[in-house]
């Protein structure tokens, strides 16, 4: 009895000390409670991207097989979701906007998983040589009413041209990833061409009102390589498919 008292009235004098002390340590916890609240969050929304980025792969890979040629980006300034055709076919110059969900068949998304889309447009005057994949066109000399006139096989030939070419700097092309692809600088580091990008923005991280990370918050055809890590300022989840990755796709759903 007597040395508990005598200890209570001991620790009388710590009374403020140690109610600082809790304050601290109660607002660490909560810090990093909140903080790994925010992680686990942070991991959800980007695992619901990359499928969301897959399920539109999935949609442009089927219209591809119908329409022989790759959806045109909707270059309206909010996403209405459809395609910017010009008298029914894909506008020249027309090869960066969103993804034209509605003109595929599929719901609009709400901003945050909303994709910007790039497609691989380098027309030519001689149809066999053409590199427009936006553009449904006859490349291989099959007359009209032919089974494979304008059909997913003159795509395939699009994807070959395509893979022959240079990289271009206008045309959607991948930067580095920040590790084994090398630095994510468009100006210094441009890895290789790709057929279409999707690009699935998520959050501002940085505060400055865009989605968009950059380099693609810049609106140009470089982005950088699938994988990229997420940072404090960057969330962003990119999806792309090489000309030979995708007409090897294509090539296996023929007949
Ligand atoms: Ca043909
Ligand atoms: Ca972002
Ligand atoms: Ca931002």
């Amino acid at each position: 009895m007597h040395a508990t008292r005598s200890h209570r009235s001991a620790q009388k004098g710590f009374t403020f000390v140690e109610m600082a002390v809790v304050l601290v340590v109660g607002g660490l916890l909560s810090w990093a409670a909140f903080s790994a609240y925010d992680t686990v969050l942070d991991a959800k929304d980007r695992r619901q991207a990359q499928d969301m980025a897959r399920q539109v792969q999935s949609q442009l890979r089927a219209f591809a097989v119908r329409h022989g040629r790759l959806p045109c980006p909707d270059a309206s300034a909010a996403g209405t979701g459809l395609e910017s055709l010009v008298g029914g076919v894909c506008g020249t110059g027309n090869l960066i906007g969103w993804f034209p969900y509605v003109s595929v068949g599929a719901d609009l998304p709400v901003a945050e998983y909303r994709a910007r889309y790039a497609v691989y447009r380098a027309p030519n005057a001689s149809a066999p040589a053409d590199a427009d994949l936006a553009l449904n066109l006859e490349r291989s000399g099959d007359p009209l009413g032919h089974v494979n006139h304008r059909d997913v096989s003159d795509l395939i030939v699009a994807l070959n041209n395509v893979a022959g070419l240079a990289l271009a700097t206008d045309q959607p092309h991948l930067t580095g990833d920040g590790g084994v692809a090398g630095a994510v600088d468009c100006a210094t580091n441009r890895q290789m061409s790709v057929a279409y990008w999707l690009v699935v923005p998520l959050k501002d991280r940085s505060g400055d009102g865009e989605r968009l990370d950059p380099p693609q918050a810049s609106a140009g055809p470089c982005v950088f390589s699938p994988g990229t890590p997420v940072s404090a300022t960057n969330d962003d989840v990119v999806l792309s498919e090489s000309p030979t990755q995708l007409a090897g796709w294509l090539r296996k759903s023929l007949p």
